[in-house]
């Protein structure tokens, strides 16, 4: 398909490709044998856990400062440990090792990705993107990861495929939220294929230069950064490529209040408050809310022949 080659902009072969990550490992393995020498003259591509630092992409300035790490990692929305933002303690149960991503459904090559597959298959870069909460706060978060649209070269989409649908592992003994039985459990998401394909649509990984702590959805998160944070499924277990638009998780409970599109526009109120502004996580500012949350440029044209969507909100 398309839309899903490798575009120009993309940063320079070297900084992200597989190699670099592989060589990285290397080299920090020879920096361990070596401690003691003085700089040996290799870029600091590894961390000595192995977890790669790989370029920034700088097309993606967010414009605003990188929130604290602190703040980042203590206020969070995962309704499986719990409803309230504290959920970074009990969070820290969720089971890391093993784990692994089933891609399925009209795909040529279903398959079982762990993380250490995909570190090292798939074009690594730091993304610093906004997250705007459709409570009306936001924060700014370097995201290390790699594009949906890599994944979805690599398995191969079929012609009947419409719609990527996202699941977040449901782990009765670690997660104290699943006995609220109430709610539609798992937490599934979903968008278009065209969205997926969208260059901002990104698999994350890691944060802050380090592998995703469990809150914010170790190990494997989704963000489309155009969209309230609800849309960005945490801790996937399965991503399905399908015919029929996914039911998620937020438009099961509350439809009027949590549509599917969820696109972010500051003249769309949520039925019960204003989206016109946001709280900025760590500083507290208010500062106005922007038309897909800053990013038009980028996805402005999905939109175009879907008027009569609800788009918003
Ligand atoms: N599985 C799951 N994913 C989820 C949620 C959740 O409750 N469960 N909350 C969403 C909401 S409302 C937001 S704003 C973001 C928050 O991501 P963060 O905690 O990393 O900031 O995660 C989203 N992903
Ligand atoms: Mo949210």
């Amino acid at each position: 398909m398309v839309f899903f080659k490798r575009r120009g902009w993309e940063i320079p072969e070297r900084e992200v490709t597989p190699e670099s990550l592989v060589f990285g490992r290397r080299a920090a393995l020879k920096g361990a044998a070596l401690a003691g020498t003085a700089a040996i003259g290799l870029p600091s591509l590894a961390r000595a856990d192995g977890f790669p630092t790989p370029a920034r992409n700088t097309r993606y300035e967010p414009g605003r400062a990188v929130t604290g790490e602190r703040e980042a990692t203590t206020y969070n929305n995962f309704y499986e440990f719990g409803t309230d933002k504290g959920i970074y303690r009990p969070a820290q149960k969720l089971p890391l090792q093993p784990w692994t991503v089933k891609v399925d459904g009209l795909v040529d090559r279903p398959r079982e990705f762990s993380v250490d597959d995909l570190l090292r298959s798939m074009p690594i870069e730091e993304r610093v993107y906004r997250l705007r909460c459709v409570e009306a706060w936001s924060m700014v978060v370097p995201w290390t990861g790699f594009p949906l649209s890599a994944m979805l070269s690599a398995v191969g989409v079929q012609s009947g495929a419409k719609y990527v649908r996202f699941e977040t592992a449901a782990l009765p003994a670690v997660m104290p939220g699943l006995r609220q039985s109430w709610y539609p459990w798992p937490y599934v998401e979903g968008c278009t294929l065209e969205e997926a394909g969208n260059e901002l649509s990104f698999l994350v990984v890691g944060a802050y230069g380090k592998p995703l702590l469990p809150q914010n959805g170790a190990p494997i998160r989704f963000h489309q950064p155009w969209k309230y944070g609800f849309k960005a499924g945490k801790s996937l277990a399965r991503i399905s490529l399908v015919a029929e638009r996914p039911k998620s998780f937020w438009e099961a409970i509350q439809p009027q209040e949590y549509g599917f599109w969820a696109n972010i526009n500051p003249e769309v109120p949520h039925p019960r408050w204003s989206q016109a502004s946001e709280r900025v996580l760590g500083t507290g500012e208010r500062v106005p809310t922007q038309l897909f949350n800053g990013y038009g440029e980028f996805v402005g044209g999905l939109y175009a022949n879907l008027q009569r969507e609800r788009l918003w909100g």
